[in-house]
């Protein structure tokens, strides 16, 4: 886009100072990014165009992230947190009020830049450790925000819908893909019911929604220059799920030791020092807040996003490769067959884990 256009989207907002320059930034795969460079003493905005077709309402979008970063700011303030404006992100709204600005149906958005920031993305038992941590922390921040937040990305995580989803697809048959995997459409149907064990609590009354940040990774973490965290990013999956949503997809990514799509099955395996770190950071700073049926089925949560995952590209595999991107034929097959290994190391960690679980609170 021409500065331009660029520089009258930014001059909707309400920002401090005169824009020098507006340049992209970072390179994000669902939204695009703009840093806004102001002239002298004012503060820098970063500038986001909103991906829409990923999060069509965008008056929930922001309505969440404003309720989650503004409730964050309050108890902060509260407790006379050093540097707020480095330790949580801070919106700034349009002229007309609203957090968002629309301009020629595309939607977009303004924050504070904050500056000399560092990210990691290597993997190891060190920022694991510290990943569960922070995210145990936003979480137990969140705990008591008095509004109803909107699922921004409807039924992410709601693992009686992904059955359907998968039994739709076996009914249909659309792509002719089904004999070749019955066998494994069998492995899941076994593992069902126990798998839809956080719906059923749900129902029963004894296991809670809470604000969650659905992406999970070290990448989301803001970090200052001699490795302090700053604050979590990446706001737009925070919405209400079960607790598990943060420990679980974490570990199915995090904790295998192979790839996501490893065709060399002997690779994938469920590696336990990552688990032990993360598993540590984190119950360390939920545990002021979670009740014990949440913190009993952390291990059940390491073998869900594992199975919810094979679930998903097995369905998408089904259905003729419609939904996730692929590089061959075969490649959502090759990813299911994958995540399951993966299943199958976390089930035989199972008492391991829970062992290790039982240690933390002792
Ligand atoms: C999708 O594209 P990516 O990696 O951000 C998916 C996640 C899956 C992941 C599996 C909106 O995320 O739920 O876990 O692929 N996101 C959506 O690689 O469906
Ligand atoms: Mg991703």
């Amino acid at each position: 886009m021409e500065q331009k256009d660029l520089k009258h989207i930014v001059a909707q907002f309400a920002i401090e100072g005169n824009v020098a320059e507006v340049k992209p930034l970072g390179n994000g795969l669902i939204n695009t990014t703009y840093k806004v460079v102001t002239e002298g003493s004012a503060p820098d905005y970063v500038l986001q165009h909103i991906n829409t077709a990923i999060f069509p309402d965008v008056e929930m979008l922001m309505g969440n992230i404003v309720a989650v970063t503004g409730h964050i700011r309050k108890k902060y303030e509260a407790d006379g947190v050093a540097d707020i404006d480095r330790r949580v992100l801070s919106f700034v709204p349009a002229n007309d009020g609203k957090y968002y600005y629309e301009h020629d149906g595309k939607f977009w958005r303004v924050m504070v830049f904050i500056p000399d920031t560092v990210s990691q993305t290597a993997v190891t038992p060190e920022t694991s450790r510290i990943v569960g941590e922070t995210f145990g922390h936003f979480q137990a921040m969140l705990a008591d925000i008095p509004v109803q937040l909107g699922e921004t990305i409807k039924d992410f995580h709601n693992m009686e819908f992904r059955l359907q989803q998968l039994r739709e697809a076996v009914a249909e048959n659309k792509a002719g893909r089904l004999a070749e995997v019955q066998w494994l459409v069998d492995e899941l149907e076994k593992r069902a019911e126990e798998m839809c064990k956080g719906e059923r609590l749900h129902r029963e009354g004894v296991l809670p929604k809470r604000i969650c940040h659905c992406d999970t990774k070290v990448d989301n973490i803001l970090f200052d220059k001699d490795g302090n965290v700053l604050c979590v990013i990446d706001l737009d999956t925070v919405m209400p799920n079960f607790i598990f949503s943060d420990f679980g997809d974490f570990l199915r990514s995090a904790a295998n030791t192979g790839a996501e799509d490893d065709k060399d099955l002997d690779n994938v395996n469920f590696n336990m020092d990552i688990f032990r770190a993360f598993a540590e950071g984190y119950v360390k700073s939920a545990k002021c807040f979670l009740t014990p049926v949440e913190i009993e089925n952390l291990p059940y949560a390491a073998c869900l996003f594992p199975y919810m995952q094979t679930v998903r590209f097995l369905a998408d595999y089904i259905n003729g490769d419609t939904y996730y991107k692929t590089q061959y034929a075969e490649h959502n097959l090759v990813r299911s067959k994958a995540q399951f290994k993966l299943l199958q190391s976390a089930e035989a960690a199972l008492p391991a884990m829970k062992a290790f679980i039982a240690e933390q609170l002792g």
